[in-house]
């Protein structure tokens, strides 16, 4: 269950208790009380954990159903409710090189198991079979309609991210990001589930903050010509790291939005953890839309320390974030050991950061697990 979802159904559930003789309500406040939910923490600017009791009792006709409306105000995501929602989750690798990974099961086991809410699918555009370059765009259409579905019947956000990478500047392919972005979001117009990312980091040292902003400009408007209120998110440049500057420029009319952070926490460390803080304090509406505890070349030693540190500046900032990548190639920042069957995954497929990940996310310790089963 998202976070949302479980402050509805708490706040559902207390507006009938409001109705019945006040005694009730005392003794439902009390019960409430006694249980420190999923919610409570999410109040505190923690991320969710979904509390069997509730997601066996009070479960929604359909799982999409609890998929409440985002929207940003100031630093700040909120559901529908106006209440914070700290969304975490999980990035595909590229689709173009892992279409098996995106099915149903696995991202059923990633809500259930590794306490997912959003699942993002990352397709290049210009690496490995990108979209526009030698992939077969048809296909990829496919494969993100596949995934929109699953993620979104299994309960879970979902951003759709025009993966620029070698390819560093988005204006080179602009004109397509347009005509894709104007073809997704007609099919997806209206889908409080749909998020969509216009660029993954853009990098090159001409790629500036105003190159970034002027495609922005150009790519938002064909979204918002289908769908007003879609939450959509911007890169900034060096590879998602120069917050700030898009912090001293924001976009104009380009309505929900907020901007793109990224890190590799054994490469980023305590600069780029105080240039967060400080994009925060221009009042800059940031998401972590990737992120690992690697190197930045998304391998080498995992450096829990400075991920930990990096979790808890974005829990108290009330941040979301993704991790990269639901992948079994063989590289440190892989989810699962290679060889994991897609279609069923479990919890002895998980790396090493896989475990970090589902510790993190759910308060579980996959080693205790594995040995009570
Ligand atoms: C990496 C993959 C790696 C692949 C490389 C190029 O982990 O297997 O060879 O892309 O396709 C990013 C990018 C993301 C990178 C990741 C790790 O968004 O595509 O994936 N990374 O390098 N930004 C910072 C790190």
């Amino acid at each position: 269950m998202t976070t949302a979802a479980a402050r509805r159904l708490r706040k559902d559930h207390m507006n009938h208790l409001r109705l019945i003789a006040s005694f009730l309500l005392a003794l439902a406040l009390c019960a409430c009380a006694s249980s420190p939910s999923a919610s409570q923490k999410a109040d505190d600017g923690h991320t969710a954990q979904s509390d069997p009791e509730e997601t066996d009792t009070r479960k929604p006709e359909t799982e999409s159903a609890s998929l409440s409306p985002l929207h940003a105000d100031g630093t700040q995501l909120l559901d529908d409710r106006n209440d914070p929602v700290v969304l975490q989750g999980y990035s595909t690798f590229g689709i173009n090189c892992k279409p098996e990974f995106v099915n149903e099961a696995m991202f059923r086991f990633l809500k259930d198991e590794m306490g997912s809410q959003v699942i993002r699918l990352a397709m290049y555009t210009a690496d490995s079979n990108g979209y526009c370059t030698d992939g077969d765009q048809k296909e990829l259409e496919g494969l993100i309609d596949k995934g929109v579905q699953a993620a979104v019947s299994t309960g879970q956000y979902v951003i759709i991210d025009w993966h620029i990478l070698s390819d560093g500047n988005p204006a080179q392919y602009q004109d397509q990001a347009k005509d894709f972005f104007g073809k997704v979001s007609k099919k997806y117009a209206g889908n409080p589930g749909v998020i969509y990312e216009i660029c993954n980091e853009p990098n090159g040292s001409d790629v500036t903050w105003p190159v970034v902003k002027s495609y922005a400009e150009a790519v938002i408007p064909e979204i918002r010509a289908n769908d007003k209120n879609a939450l959509i998110l911007v890169g900034t440049p060096q590879w998602d790291q120069a917050e700030t500057e898009a912090g001293k420029d924001l976009l104009e009319d380009a309505g929900n939005m907020m901007y793109t952070v990224h890190f590799y926490a054994a490469t980023h460390k305590d600069q780029q953890r105080q240039d967060l803080s400080t994009a925060y304090d221009q009042k800059l509406p940031m998401f972590v839309s990737e992120f690992g505890i690697t190197e930045a070349s998304g391998n080498g030693t995992l450096d829990e320390q400075s991920g930990q540190a990096w979790i808890d500046l974005l829990d108290q900032d009330r941040i979301s974030r993704v991790a990269w990548a639901i992948s079994d190639k063989e590289e440190a920042s892989s989810i699962f050991k290679p060889g994991t069957d897609p279609d069923s995954p479990s919890l002895s497929d998980l790396t090493e950061w896989g475990q970090w990940l589902r510790q993190v996310y759910t308060g579980k310790d996959t080693v205790d697990d594995k040995n009570s089963q």
